[in-house]
């Protein structure tokens, strides 16, 4: 054991490093690191099992900073440890993830010390926080992950997943609407291998909380049924560790820690004042506050010696030691379950087990056709199937979305059925997409479902899957109006326009089930970009293939479904989801007067987007400029495809409520509408 004066030494490092970062970049939050350096500290020096040499580790406890405006604790405490950087190849590369440097370039172009933690910028780093309350709604996927991976690959003797997920979240957290979704999610599955650290400090960024938020926390905490302990004392590392092993000894429910801190303790004249929150404390300040820490008050990035050492001796042997002894018994898991540890190394990875796409179905031509969100059912069960780590659920839609996995054995999960591949989020549509980033992050290739509409409320954890490069997949039923009556509450107009606009997320909407198929083939081989599926709610006629392009197309985000005889289209007409069957009445009408027409079905841009040149001006030739758009939804952004020349056949409004048919009529989405606008532009009426 460490004498106390070292402890002290190595929490004041992470106190002053922070101090100073912050004051250097003349922007950041001082104050929580300064209260909460104790506990970062015990958490990671004395209890968690994390390997500074390979912070990849499967079977690593996890670290989440949910109060991300805190990340100088993350990043003093990866520096202090020396934990390593990995490349997204998952190899070592041989330095250390935050040097010393990044620190004094906190919050600076390219450095590893950015001001908010981010996943797969920073090893280490386990999911990226900022948005208040996505961290703690991310680990509660890290931690039904757990469960799911212990149920399906450990064995007697075998105790190959049994890591725990720890999150520490301030005020702002509790606040969000996301983390009492995802609290109530938690105690309901019984997730006992997560502890949440709850640091109440009573301020936030206008002033103390009693302005704004005077609920009883832990009668809330107790009423979802969690385990909830309170430490006094934030300066009290015994105490959080004992808290912390009561944690570890807790079964059938997960841990609410709420820890009285004060924010930017040992600050004279900031402490417990939001001034500590958000900005520099000042040169003044901090000389005050080093003499406070009994630190030499000039000095800066100091870590005094025997720091390095400390954690070293600590989290560094002890975590070493864990790997080290998890790499043996997994060597001997190999040898005895060969098949098992295959899958294990495929899923970390991110690779697809082979035969994963094996009885994908192929859908005969057929006039009446099936709704998207009936061929993604039969998709869905067959990966499922296939990949024995791909899982996922609805937020209480799943008859609706037809994302429920009806094979024998898919199974529900549930606290008592960890095993199961059907997860049932509630009525928690943020929560849930939260937590199928947590999965994910874990390696499960995880779905979350609703209605289209509904992304909305999700919309924050999706931005973050694209942010932080994760294959997560939404799959999104009744994708325009085809639920017709519901009216424009639950029609989506401008959904896919946003969500086409998040940087790396590839949408698709699919026009036929082939598609369907073709699509979830796309979105199954990515290892990193999320992927969300608009699915129809209504019958689409499913296309002769040998007459049309086939649907392998869909991998291109764009191809020519159907042309003029002998090609050089003079009009094209653009349509996705269930408009691709009125761009090919449009079409036949058209060749039918002698007009050499192009459908061009474009399921995604995003993937069109990342096509050669060459390609896509083979599809969309610059030089036909009668071009006419069809998509039952915001017009916004098509300008892009049919340039200024062009026609946009979508909505300007919101819906209504009414019979589909009605509601095709009134707002123009005919065959006929489609067919006058191709000839108006070509000047023939
Ligand atoms: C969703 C969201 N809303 C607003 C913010 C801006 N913001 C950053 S920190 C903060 C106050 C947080 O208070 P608390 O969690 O108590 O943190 P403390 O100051 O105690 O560290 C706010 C409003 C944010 N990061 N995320
Ligand atoms: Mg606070």
């Amino acid at each position: 054991m460490a004498d106390d004066k070292t402890i002290q030494l190595a929490i004041n490092t992470i106190r002053t490093l922070s101090m100073d970062a912050v004051q250097q970049a003349k922007s950041g939050h001082p104050g929580t690191p300064m209260a909460l350096a104790p506990l970062v500290y015990t958490i990671w020096n004395r209890v968690m099992r994390f390997d500074p040499q390979d912070p990849i580790w499967p079977n690593r406890d996890r670290f989440v900073l949910s109060n991300g405006h805190a990340s100088m604790l993350l990043w003093s405490v990866l520096h202090l440890t020396r934990t390593q950087a990995v490349d997204a190849d998952y190899e070592n590369l041989g330095h250390p993830s935050v040097s010393l440097d990044d620190i004094r370039h906190f919050r600076q172009l390219n450095s590893r010390a950015p001001g908010h933690p981010e996943y797969h910028w920073v090893s280490g780093v386990e999911t990226t926080t900022g948005p208040l309350g996505q961290g703690v709604a991310t680990s509660v996927g890290m931690g039904i992950a757990q469960k799911w991976l212990a149920n399906r690959y450990n064995r007697p003797g075998f105790e190959i997943f049994d890591y725990n997920v720890y999150a520490v979240c301030g005020d702002g957290c509790m606040m969000e609407g996301v983390a009492s979704e995802a609290a109530s999610l938690a105690a309901h599955l019984g997730l006992d291998n997560l502890c949440w650290v709850y640091d109440n400090n009573h301020i936030t960024i206008e002033g103390n909380t009693r302005i704004a938020f005077t609920e009883d926390i832990a009668a809330r905490f107790l009423g979802y049924g969690w385990n909830v302990l309170r430490v006094g004392d934030a300066n009290d590392i015994e105490r959080i560790e004992h808290a912390l092993e009561i944690f570890r000894k807790t079964q059938g429910r997960p841990t609410f820690i709420i820890l009285d801190s004060h924010i930017g303790y040992g600050a004279p004249h900031k402490q417990d004042t939001a001034a500590a929150h958000g900005e520099p404390l000042g040169d003044d300040e901090i000389r005050l506050s080093k003499r406070f820490y009994g630190w030499p008050e000039d000095a800066k990035f100091l870590v005094p010696d025997g720091v390095y050492e400390h954690f070293a001796a600590g989290i560094g042997a002890r975590g070493a030691k864990a790997r080290q002894q998890w790499t043996e018994l997994f060597a001997s898991y190999r040898a005895k379950f060969p098949e098992l540890a295959t899958e294990v190394d495929q899923m970390q990875r991110r690779e697809l087990p082979s035969g994963w796409d094996r009885n994908l179905p192929v859908f005969p031509a057929d006039p009446k056709g099936i709704a998207g969100r009936d061929a993604s059912a039969k998709v869905l069960n067959v990966l499922a199937q296939n990949v024995p780590w791909f899982l996922g659920g609805s937020a209480d839609l799943g008859p609706s979305n037809k994302t429920t996995l009806t094979y024998e054995g898919a199974g529900d999960f549930q606290a008592e059925n960890p095993g199961g591949k059907n997860l049932h989020f509630g009525i928690r549509e943020h929560a849930m997409a939260a937590t199928v980033n947590g999965m994910s992050l874990s390696k499960l290739r995880a779905f979350g479902a609703t209605f289209f509409i509904f992304s909305d409320y999700a919309r924050p954890a999706i931005r973050l899957s694209a942010l932080m490069e994760l294959p997560t997949i939404f799959v999104f039923t009744h994708d325009a109006m085809g639920d017709g009556e519901d009216g424009p509450t639950h029609q989506p107009v401008e959904q896919l326009a946003s969500l086409r606009a998040i940087p790396g997320l590839v949408t698709l909407r699919p026009g036929d089930a082939n598609e369907v198929v073709e699509a979830y083939r796309y979105v199954m081989q990515l290892r990193h970009e999320p992927a969300v599926l608009a699915l129809s709610r209504q019958p689409l006629p499913t296309l002769d293939r040998n007459k049309y392009a086939p649907a392998s197309g869909v991998a291109r985000g764009a191809y020519v479904l159907a042309d003029a005889p002998g090609g050089s289209p003079e009009v094209i007409i653009i349509a996705s989801g269930s408009e691709v069957i009125l761009a090919i009445q449009a079409h036949e009408q058209l060749l039918a007067e002698g007009i050499r027409s192009r459908v061009v079905s474009m399921p995604s841009w995003d993937i069109f987007e990342h096509q050669a040149q060459e390609y896509r001006d083979n599809v969309l030739p610059p030089k036909v400029t009668a071009r006419v758009a069809v998509e039952q939804a915001s017009t916004f952004g098509w300008e892009r495809y049919v340039g200024t020349m062009g026609r946009i056949i979508g909505m300007k409004t919101f819906g209504a409520s009414a019979p589909l048919k009605e509601l095709q009529r009134h707002f123009g989405f005919e065959p006929d509408h489609v067919a006058a606008a191709a000839k108006e532009l070509l000047g023939r009426k």
